[in-house]
């Protein structure tokens, strides 16, 4: 007769566990691989918002991580500018030929591509990129999207929803069905960090916002609430988001921390939606480099501690772009039980640094964060980025389940199963549902 785990006590359950340290591996790299993920930030839009849900090689090839390689090895004559006004394939070519064929193709994000190609069953190895090309022109993205949701395993996958963009705003007011592979996220870096340009868009949506910040009173800022919460009603986000610079400061006598303080935090704690803030990214170092020209810089982490401490019927979803800063974001989350950590983010995205962040976030917190977010910008790119992610982030929970078992605790599948589960979605959801 077979009996249910669950039927056991703790400990008839400690003795249906791996006994062996090769068992135990085995099943902590079965659950890792099988998983279902839930990716919880990423810049993919439905296939009803047309060109805005970017995919294929081309796409892939001139994806911001890999132009800025491009740039730091391309011939000098060929400048940012010119580089733009080019069409895509011709800006693809580029790429492919100086980072791939030229330089080797070593970096994270081109082995990515690489991955990917090959999890679709092509051959990466011909170096043809117009062979490669035909594979895509024959998809239709009808086809594609549920193939590479199967590929990755992932049930849903959160977008990022600008009310402040045009083109975005425009493809919300065309209707269009959105699949539930895709759940939204409302952002808004605009409303907090350039508060003129986004009282600029509020005013002629229809909501009285000064745009003068000195001429920004509570009417402004209940205006501001309302085109929140109308977005809110409209997009039935997961959460409010916005990346935020280095020097974000909390509390602070400036304009953020007034929209912080008087329209986002508020608004937040009414509609119970988490605030996730990505800390760390000085925009635009190289403006020239459009999209691609963004840095790293050490963040202020007390203004973590000001945020969570001063507001603690907010939650807030936090992920740091620099490696310094990890150490301080999981030592903060110990002490808020309003704030969740979550992902290896952008130039943290490699595996030396996701062992890194891994082990310690580990260590340090137990298995209560979120793991990783794919951030894809391509939606091919959910398939490397989580291949990878499952092979690093299984290599380091094999090290942790064993040193757990060392130490004399004896550990089920199904807890195994239960504990991945939560690093990759589970926890997110939890932490939604507090
Ligand atoms: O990781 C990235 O692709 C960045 O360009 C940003 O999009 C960042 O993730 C963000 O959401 O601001
Ligand atoms: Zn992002």
């Amino acid at each position: 007769m077979l009996v249910s785990l669950a039927a056991l006590n703790p400990k008839e359950k400690a003795m249906n566990a791996p006994s062996d340290l090769t068992t135990l591996a085995a099943a902590v790299r079965k659950a890792v691989d099988e998983v279902t993920i839930t990716d919880i930030h990423t810049h993919l839009f439905p296939p009803a918002h047309g060109d805005l849900l970017l995919w294929g090689i081309d796409e892939q090839l001139v994806y911001h991580y890999l132009v800025a390689e491009m740039f730091t090895v391309a011939p000098s004559d060929l400048k940012p500018e010119a580089f733009w006004k080019m069409p895509k394939a011709r800006q693809a070519e580029l790429v492919w030929d100086q980072v791939f064929l030229r330089h080797g193709g070593l970096s994270e994000a081109a082995r990515g591509v690489i991955t990917s190609l090959n999890k679709l069953g092509l051959d990466a190895s011909c170096r043809d990129l117009n062979t490669i090309r035909e594979y895509f022109n024959e998809m239709t993205i009808e086809e594609y999207l549920p193939k590479v949701f199967e590929l990755a395993n992932i049930d849903y996958a959160v977008m990022t929803n600008d009310p402040f963009k045009a083109e975005e705003v425009a493809a919300w007011e065309a209707g269009g069905e959105c699949p539930a592979r895709f759940k939204t996220a409302l952002r808004i870096d605009e409303l907090i960090l350039n508060w003129p340009a986004a009282a600029r868009v509020m005013k002629a949506a229809g909501y009285e916002t000064a745009e003068n910040p000195d001429a920004a009173d509570e009417k402004s800022f209940a205006e501001a609430r309302r085109f929140l919460s109308d977005w809110a009603k409209k997009l039935d986000p997961m959460y409010l988001a916005a990346s935020m610079p280095p020097t974000f400061h909390y509390p602070a006598d400036d304009m953020p921390n007034r929209v912080l303080d008087n329209v986002v935090l508020p608004l937040a704690a009414e509609l119970n939606l988490p605030l996730a803030m990505m800390i760390g990214v000085y925009k635009l170092v190289n403006p020239a480099l459009r999209v691609a020209g963004d840095a790293v810089g050490i963040a202020d982490m007390t203004a973590l501690i000001g945020l969570c401490r001063d507001n603690p019927n907010v939650k807030f979803l936090v992920t740091v772009l620099s490696r310094v800063n990890q150490h301080e974001l999981c030592v903060t989350a110990r002490k808020f039980g309003n704030l969740h950590v979550f992902g290896c983010w952008w130039y943290c995205n490699d595996p030396s640094i996701i062992d890194e962040i891994t082990r310690q976030r580990l260590e340090l917190l137990g298995a209560t964060f979120t793991c990783q977010h794919s951030d894809a910008r391509v939606l091919d790119q959910m398939i490397y980025k989580w291949a990878h992610a499952r092979t690093i982030i299984g290599d380091v929970l094999i090290d942790k389940y064993r040193d757990l078992h060392l130490a004399g605790w004896r550990t089920t599948e199904d807890e195994i199963r239960r504990e991945v589960r939560g690093l990759f979605g589970g926890m997110f959801e939890q932490f939604l549902a507090k």
